[in-house]
């Protein structure tokens, strides 16, 4: 596409996408909405704890991970650069169903869903005017993230896009004619730089007027985060759509932090970079439980196997009480939890991450109370159990069953009643200086956690 064509068509993209947007704008979102800032959009990811991660592309055919083998060398890739780029003229899922996707994501318990419309290797899985590296131009045919977020819309399950600043497809991006091994992180020194960031603009407004109501931004910056200018495109995500959320890896904090496949020990404050997958740079964090105000919202991204892309090879399998527990310790210290799934080539979702989420569904649905709209306990740090809160209620999660006997310490609070969540019972307990007694005995725990609910006067 000539670079004229490509200016009139973007003038007259913005001037629609901005004008609009704005009609839109000011019937879905209160006023005092946007006047708040963060609080209005960050209530309902608070509330929602539980979503699903999805990475999906024609790298899906190779069981490799999504854009890497285009990035870095390595001798064990089993497939070629050239040959990773072939893989977009065989994608053809024909057994995709959004539908089967959402009543998976239901039944795991899941309250919202973040995908991946364009990875690092610049593939885009929308029907993008700016580039013909795209599904539409697929075997198949048809705009992916229409058809997920027309079905999203249908059964009003928030739809968030997965959005990768790093693109190897994009001659503003790097010198596209030397190989990307070279240049995988971007060259913002070139002059070519500001189109690819004109090239974002009109991506994430195509994303953010086209497909309906936007949950999240999850952009995945990688490394020198500040090169892409995050403010700019925070500012035309909060002009399209106010109450869209935005994560913190375009080089800004954004509204939330995203630490990769570990858990951090303790409550996240703000003002600490809390991204990644380095468990090391997190050590020194406070153990003290913050005020409220001085919370950092953030979301765990894991995967249940080791790959993000599907990856007929990869057996590491974490079990479904892992995963359970994982998610504990998320929710205990006021955590999401991005459970990522990478879909066969196909569309449909092998039988061992089925399996695992199917057995964390039901574990949510006897103990959602303990989870969705919680916050951190006020028990925090303790051997064996972890805690929730909402209101006068604390979620004791037990890890390690005890004999007879469960130790809560306590937290100031007079107790009024204790009950064994899973069926109501309620527990015999005494309250002293330290904290409560419970009695457990006869109690049959749960494989991986066991919640008690304790409520206060
Ligand atoms: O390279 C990506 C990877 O494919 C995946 O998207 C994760 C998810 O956070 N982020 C990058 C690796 O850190």
């Amino acid at each position: 596409m000539k670079m004229d064509e490509w200016n009139i068509r973007r003038r007259r993209f913005l001037t629609a996408a901005i004008s609009a947007s704005a009609a839109s704008l000011l019937m879905r979102t209160p006023l005092n909405a946007m006047s708040r800032g963060n609080n209005m959009r960050m209530r309902n990811f608070r509330q929602r704890k539980f979503g699903m991660f999805v990475h999906w592309g024609p790298y899906s055919q190779a069981s490799v991970e999504a854009s890497w083998p285009i990035m870095v060398k390595r001798d064990d890739w089993p497939i070629t650069v050239p040959e990773y780029q072939d893989l977009a003229t065989t994608f053809n899922p024909v057994n995709f169903d959004p539908d089967e996707w959402l009543d998976l994501a239901r039944a795991a318990g899941h309250k919202y869903m973040v995908f991946t419309t364009k990875h690092h290797d610049g593939y885009c899985m929308f029907d993008t005017l700016y580039s013909d590296y795209k599904i539409t131009k697929s075997p198949y045919g048809k705009d992916i993230v229409k058809m997920l977020s027309d079905a999203c819309a249908k059964r009003d399950f928030p739809l968030g896009f997965y959005y990768s600043p790093p693109d190897m497809n994009h001659p503003g991006f790097r010198d596209m004619s030397k190989p990307t091994y070279d240049s995988w992180h971007g060259q913002p020194e070139r002059a070519e730089w500001s189109s690819y960031l004109d090239y974002m603009e009109l991506q994430l407004s195509e994303l953010l007027t086209r497909y309906g109501t936007v949950d999240t931004i999850w952009f995945d910056g990688l490394w020198g985060m500040e090169k892409y200018n995050g403010q700019r495109f925070i500012d035309l995500i909060h002009r399209l759509q106010p109450a869209t959320t935005v994560n913190n890896r375009i080089g800004t904090e954004g509204d939330y932090g995203t630490p990769e496949q570990f858990i951090p020990q303790h409550i996240p404050r703000r003002g600490i970079d809390l991204t990644g997958t380095d468990p090391k740079r997190y050590e020194s964090m406070s153990q003290e439980i913050p005020a409220i105000e001085d919370f950092m919202d953030w979301e765990v991204c894991m995967t249940i196997n080791d790959t993000w892309a599907y990856n007929v090879n990869d057996h590491k399998y974490k079990s479904a009480d892992e995963l359970i527990r994982s998610s504990v310790e998320i929710f205990s210290r006021g955590g999401n939890f991005l459970l990522n799934i990478g879909p066969r080539p196909d569309g449909t979702i092998q039988p061992e991450f089925r399996e695992r989420m199917l057995a964390m569904g039901k574990w949510m649905s006897i103990n959602g109370e303990a989870v969705y709209d919680t916050l951190y306990g006020p028990v925090q740090n303790q051997e064996g159990y972890r805690t929730t809160a909402r209101e006068n209620h604390v979620f004791v999660h037990v890890l390690d069953w005890p004999k007879g006997k469960l130790n809560v310490r306590g937290w100031g609070k007079k107790i009024a009643s204790v009950q064994l969540l899973s069926d109501k019972r309620p527990l015999p307990f005494v309250q002293n200086d330290d904290g409560i007694v419970i009695d457990v005995a006869g109690v049959k725990p749960d494989s991986a956690a066991t919640v008690i609910k304790v409520s206060t006067v």
